[in-house]
């Protein structure tokens, strides 16, 4: 039996597990979406901004696993699409993107909302299409699924020119993908591995350092089992996060510019760097020359590509972190570090690095700290970018696979709401509590619409300091104060909020801070809260552009302290 184009579509999208899809309608690509009352068990969330469609996507992709899917029409549409696209790239992230296109007789005459999409997104996508034939339409998604989410995941684009959908062909579901110039290495290599086993068995001061490869492949147990018997160190990169129980005695937190003043230390101090899907940005490795200067380096990664990019590496491992790990396991010793772990724990107790100051003033930490705490460490949180992104990171100790989810290569601006409801609709079970600064919300502050009309029951937590706060910070810090383009005139969020129905809270005193997140908790929908924090509280540690991980700014006031460094809970 013969579908049209936009049907193929759809049953090729089921068949590839699609069960969700973020978009905005617009001509080019009405085909589509008439044939979408068709196929009820795909469920589309109209956003009210197309970026906010390819955040979301991106966000129900890092929370579960699978790809996620944004649909946009041609021009506007499309070219709207962009930063969600450019930010799933740089986060190894996949998701498909669907994008209308003119007509095939038009493309390249300027005709109305023409735009070349492909080629735009060119250097931001994994790959990208034209479709020019809708009876290849299935094997063209399926090979676009199978791209998305095989070896390092990222965005693949379709671009559907409007016949193309309208067209009929035989629907064909191909049972397999033949890519001859994609070959993916899943296995290390042997020799490789058993070196890096004998180096991990030898090592006195080893420190693993895992990024996100470690999420997407899911080697949870496998890294902990590597940490467990060894007895090694577990530091994380930004996107690392959530990879390794933080309340492991062996978690060290997060290395980099705003990372653990102790995680840092370790990373250099350290005679042995076993890094394990990161790929060594900046904000990880401090200045280049000067990272880890005694340390052999082990680096695991799925991407050749990242193999000494950056850093120089002893023992490169191209395969999937997982069956890499699996493999090295079986090498390892039993072994301690005794000295090592003490000398860790010593610069721990002397750079707590996440203490909060015991003060009067309403501080965005204590903020986090309570979110934490109300939720017992068990929501998924997505942030915004700024001083919000790194007190998120810091403050809330994450326990579980892919609950900390937030830009880190590209640090969008805006992704905070709309990841979150990705996150929501992936993962409907869970807490999902969106941390966000007053700037970057009112980046897409217009889905709060989508999460009314599709009931979202998403908590939102805006950390309020009426700047754009880590350029202030670098204002006060490098540019003599001048706090210029950063002081930021905000609405009154909870009237908008209650604009578009959802309740909130405006919190400027600590003391409400608990029982304003009990009340968000409770109610049983979205709810925003509104906390005013202390306008110019700075982000620290920090390691300033230019200098090497052991050069740490640290918090500088010395007001009474409370001791509430991440010092290990459990012995898990
Ligand atoms: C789209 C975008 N534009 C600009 C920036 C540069 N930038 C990084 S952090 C930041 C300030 C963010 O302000 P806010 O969301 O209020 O967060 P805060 O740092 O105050 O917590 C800016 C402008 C960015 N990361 N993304
Ligand atoms: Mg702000």
């Amino acid at each position: 039996m013969k579908l049209t184009g936009a049907q193929i579509v759809c049953e090729t999208l089921i068949k590839e597990g699609v069960d969700v899809l973020f978009g905005f309608p617009g001509g080019q690509i009405l085909p589509f979406y008439d044939t979408l009352t068709q196929y009820p068990q795909l469920r589309h969330i109209l956003v009210r901004h197309e970026q906010a469609a390819a955040h979301a996507a991106d966000g129900y992709a890092r929370a579960t696993g699978r790809v996620g899917v944004c649909v946009a029409t041609s021009g506007p549409g499309a070219t709207n699409l962009v930063t969600g696209i450019a930010t799933a790239y740089l986060d190894s992230v996949p998701i498909v993107a669907l994008t209308g296109q003119v007509a095939r007789t038009f493309i390249g005459k300027d005709a109305f909302q023409e735009i070349d999409i492909t080629g735009i997104t060119l250097p931001i996508t994994k790959h990208n299409y034209l479709a020019m034939e809708t009876s290849s339409l299935a094997y063209l998604v399926r090979e676009a699924f199978y791209i998305a989410r095989t070896g390092r995941p990222g965005p693949v684009l379709i671009d559907l020119p409007r016949d193309v959908q309208i067209d009929q062909a035989e629907f064909h579901y191909p049972s397999k993908i033949e890519l001859p110039g994609y070959k993916l290495t899943l296995e290390g290599h042997k020799e490789q591995i058993k070196r890096a086993a004998k180096l991990i068995n030898e090592a006195k001061k080893p420190v693993i350092i895992a990024g996100r490869g470690v999420n997407i492949s899911g080697a949870f147990q496998e890294i902990r089992e590597l940490a467990e018997a060894a007895q090694i160190p577990v530091i994380t990169t930004l996107l690392g996060i959530s990879c390794f129980p933080e309340s492991h005695v062996l978690s060290y937190g997060m290395l980099g510019m705003h990372g653990m003043a102790y995680a840092n230390m370790a990373v250099n101090n350290s005679d042995l760097i076993i890094a394990i899907g990161m790929r060594f940005d900046d904000r990880a490795t401090g200045r280049v020359n000067a990272f880890a200067p005694n340390a052999t380096i082990i680096h695991i990664d799925i991407d050749p590509a990242e193999i000494g990019k950056n850093v120089r590496v002893d023992v490169p491992i191209v395969g999937d972190v997982r069956v890499v790990l699996q493999a090295l396991n079986k090498l390892i010793t039993t072994n301690k570090h005794p000295e090592w772990l003490h000398q860790l724990d010593s610069w721990r107790k002397d750079h707590p690095s996440t203490t909060i100051r015991d003060c009067a003033e309403l501080l965005p930490q204590y903020v986090v700290r309570k979110i934490y705490e109300v939720t017992n460490g068990d929501a998924i949180i997505t942030t915004g970018v700024g001083q919000n992104q790194m007190w998120a990171a810091q403050h809330y100790w994450y326990d579980k696979p892919n609950r900390f989810i937030s830009s880190g290569g590209l640090g969008t601006m805006g992704y905070g709401l709309p990841a979150a409801m990705g996150a929501k609709l992936g993962c409907p079970n869970d807490t999902v509590w969106c941390i966000d600064g007053d700037g970057s919300f009112q980046m897409n502050i217009q889905e709060l619409a989508t999460i009314v009309q599709e009931k979202l029951a998403i908590k939102i937590a805006i950390l309020n300091n009426s700047y754009l706060g880590m350029v202030r910070q670098w204002q006060e810090l490098f540019y003599g104060k001048r706090y210029y383009a950063t002081p930021l005139f905000g609405p009154d969020f909870v009237k908008i909020a209650e604009a578009y129905g959802v309740p909130g809270l405006r919190v400027t005193r600590r003391a409400d801070v608990g029982p304003a997140i009990e009340k968000a908790m409770a109610y049983d929908g979205p709810f925003l809260i509104d906390f005013h924090v202390e306008p110019e509280e700075n982000v620290y540690p920090m390691v300033v552009p230019g200098a090497s991980l052991t050069e740490v700014l640290e918090e500088p006031r010395k007001q009474t302290l409370k001791d509430s460094a991440k010092l290990p809970v459990s012995g898990i």
